[in-house]
């Protein structure tokens, strides 16, 4: 069912947050994994858990370390972690692409035993960087000695996912990832890959159901028919492929560097170099993570763009790079370690018209899509909506950068907006009215996160 704006719970301040946050993810609980959304996901995905599980360190380590190890259940023989593990409770007209689309992807040498039945995409590498916060929540003597257990079991399967990223999907050696399938990327329809997908040939697409319509206000929120061929086509060349990585590099018309999730590669590398010194690992770990977070900055560095002043996707098949202006530029920042010069650019980036500065803006939260690109479009996904998420991201990386007072303000009105909204999936930028999914897993999570990390420690209000 959806609801209209305002939504159903008006919630009246930040200080009201933390219980209907923890009340959203305790309705998504599936008991020991949680699903994306109540409504529009009702299954586990990838680079959600790994959101989901920083904001359950602040209610219970425990269940937050088991989060990340209900996913890695899940992850294939060449280290890849699904982009969705199916739930088998929901019902078949829940979800599309549902198992059933993807049963014949277990058929891979490579993947695991089925059912339940996964995806064989995969999406950005959120998990370290969760599994050391999760560890750094865990505070006493007894939940401390347990994280540092879980980080011992975990520690492995994450490298093997790392090192799954910096080969397969790396041959080149770029430090970048490449990536077949826009629903990778997590940013679906987002402008970035409008040129790659355009040159992509759609072959026949059977007629196939839109659940998702039914579960938001228009479907001008969501992707278009068109956009959903093209989807399925590239999935259906997935599976022609068997889902080898070879076949597909060699044969597949979507391969795109995609920098965002190679900037979040390099700081889960930071956060994985640090997890293998608390477990004791080898010195030969250590050294080879770290010439991965080497090779992510030179790869990353290889796609600035000085003219728009933010870093650009590069399509391997067109050997060009993709020109759109959205929150992906940023990608350096979210990497960390900036020499002070770029980071000056960024930041101007940021503040500028382009995003932050851009005067309709109900608030300075940044829009998934530059409103100056042509590819804007307020209402539509990840083509302009502000997403918590994203927001959380590019605060994380402020943090990092030291840069605490724009850190703060986008902490501040993204709490700002979810208190006036509700724990939607998007927002429209120049309104704030809350779009998609109304009780989006990630965006509860975030809003705890955020209470228990602002300069108040706005959790204790609870
Ligand atoms: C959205 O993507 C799925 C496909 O993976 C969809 O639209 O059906 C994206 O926002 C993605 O980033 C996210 O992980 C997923 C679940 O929240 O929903």
């Amino acid at each position: 069912m959806v609801v209209g704006f305002p939504p159903r719970s008006v919630l009246v301040g930040r200080e009201a947050l933390a219980a209907p946050a923890q009340e959203v993810l305790r309705q998504n609980d599936m008991g020991g994994w949680t699903r994306a959304a109540s409504d529009l996901y009702p299954h586990q995905w990838n680079w959600d858990t790994g959101f989901i599980a920083i904001g359950l360190a602040h209610l219970d380590t425990r269940r937050a370390a088991r989060e990340l190890e209900s996913l890695f259940e899940h992850q294939w023989k060449t280290g890849k972690v699904p982009h969705i593990v199916f739930n088998p409770m929901a019902p078949p007209e829940s979800y599309f692409p549902g198992p059933d689309h993807w049963a014949s992807a277990a058929a891979s040498p490579d993947a695991p035993p089925a059912p339940p039945y996964t995806s064989c995409l995969c999406q950005p590498p959120t998990h370290a960087i969760a599994a050391q916060r999760i560890w750094e929540a865990a505070s006493d003597g007894r939940a401390r000695a347990e994280a540092t257990a879980f980080l011992r079991d975990i520690y492995p399967k994450l490298l093997a996912w790392h090192r799954y990223l910096l080969t397969y999907r790396d041959p080149e050696g770029s430090g970048l990832v490449t990536i077949y399938h826009p629903w990778e990327s997590g940013t679906d329809n987002s402008p970035r890959w409008d040129a790659a997908l355009e040159a992509v040939e759609v072959g026949e697409v059977p007629p196939h159901p839109r659940y998702d319509l039914e579960h938001v206000d228009d479907p001008s929120q969501r992707p278009t028919e068109a956009d959903y061929n093209r989807y399925l086509w590239l999935v259906k060349l997935v599976k022609r492929a068997a889902c080898d990585e070879a076949t597909i590099y060699r044969s597949h018309p979507f391969l795109v560097k995609d920098v965002l999730f190679s900037a979040i590669l390099v700081a889960a590398n930071e956060a994985l170099l640090e997890i293998s010194r608390l477990v004791g690992a080898s010195r030969e770990d250590a050294e080879l993570i770290s010439s991965w977070i080497s090779r992510g900055h030179r790869g990353l560095e290889s796609r600035w763009d000085p003219e728009v002043r933010l870093c650009l996707d590069y399509d391997l098949r067109a050997a060009e790079p993709l020109r759109s202006r959205t929150v992906a530029g940023f990608a350096p920042l979210v990497a960390g370690g900036l020499r002070p010069r770029r980071l000056a650019t960024l930041l101007e980036t940021l503040r500028s018209p382009s995003f932050l500065g851009y005067p309709r803006l109900r608030r300075p939260v940044p829009p998934s899509t530059s409103p100056e690109d042509p590819g804007f479009s307020p209402r539509s996904y990840w083509r302009g909506p502000v997403w918590p998420v994203i927001d959380w991201l590019l605060w994380w990386a402020l943090e990092r950068a030291q840069e605490h007072r724009l850190a703060e303000r986008v902490r501040e009105s993204s709490l700002d907006q979810i208190a006036k909204g509700g724990f939607a999936e998007y927002f429209e930028p120049f309104t704030g009215e809350p779009l998609g999914s109304r009780e989006q897993s990630w965006t509860a999570a975030v809003v705890l996160d955020w209470l228990a990390s602002g300069p108040e420690r706005e959790m204790r209000a609870a």
